[in-house]
């Protein structure tokens, strides 16, 4: 039987993390705010604009929407000045071969990411013509944890939600796969993802016999 495959993007294809947690950093010293790594684990799955006012609140500042608007695109600014140097090298551990397994298999692969940017960032890597379909941030009217992000994946798959796999590194991206009906894997620590399906640190630990169970 075919299955829908859906990945999101950030920590499970590439670890954009970084550069995000970099970009908000640097914003954040503009309003004397010392952002953590341990802060921007909160960041993750999280819409841009939600993101800045989360960092806002940690800051205990009260932006008026003019300083939001020009942060937003500073903040967007110097990330994509990280994508850009990006390649295929970034790509994470046996993304590909599981990638290649699914397609051998006549499988559904679809991108489900809240990244406004998924789409410059598939193609650095190389991976666009990976993807049956991609639903990214410019797609969706509801963020993570609503489902909107996978269920519009399944719908351009032809696949009922209780036939999709999700792969996520974010509690909200699992919290919406869940919600959708769909089986939800985790990628990252089974202490933080506890809600997941399934959890595996990353997917060297993911076996194409466990693939074939999922398609069975
Ligand atoms: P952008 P994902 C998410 O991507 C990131 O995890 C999150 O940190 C980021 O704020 C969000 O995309 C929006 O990204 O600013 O590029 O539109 O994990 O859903 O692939
Ligand atoms: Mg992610």
């Amino acid at each position: 039987m075919k299955k829908a495959f859906i990945f999101d993007l950030d920590g499970v294809i590439v670890d954009t993390a970084k550069f995000h947690y970099l970009a908000w950093r640097n914003l954040g010293k503009q309003f004397s705010y010392d952002f953590t790594e341990e802060e921007n684990e909160q960041f993750k799955g999280v819409s841009r604009v939600r993101s800045l006012e989360l960092l806002l609140e940690m800051a205990n500042y009260s932006a008026t929407q003019d300083e939001k608007n020009q942060w937003l695109s500073q903040k967007n600014e110097e990330y994509l000045s990280y994508i850009n140097k990006m390649d295929e090298s970034e790509i994470l551990p046996d993304i590909p071969r599981v990638l290649d397994y699914l397609w051998s298999k006549n499988q559904g692969v679809a991108l489900g990411s809240a990244s406004k940017n998924a789409r410059p960032i598939l193609k650095r890597l190389n991976l666009l013509n990976k993807f049956q379909a991609i639903v990214d941030g410019n797609d969706v009217t509801a963020a993570k944890p609503d489902p909107q992000v996978f269920t519009k994946g399944a719908t351009a798959l032809e696949t009922s939600y209780e036939h999709c796999i999700v792969f996520e590194d974010s509690i909200a991206g699992i919290q919406a796969a869940n919600s959708a009906g769909m089986i939800s894997i985790g990628i990252g620590e089974a202490s933080v993802l506890h809600e997941a399906d399934y959890v595996f640190s990353d997917f060297t630990e993911i076996s194409n016999n466990f693939l074939d169970q999922l398609m069975a």
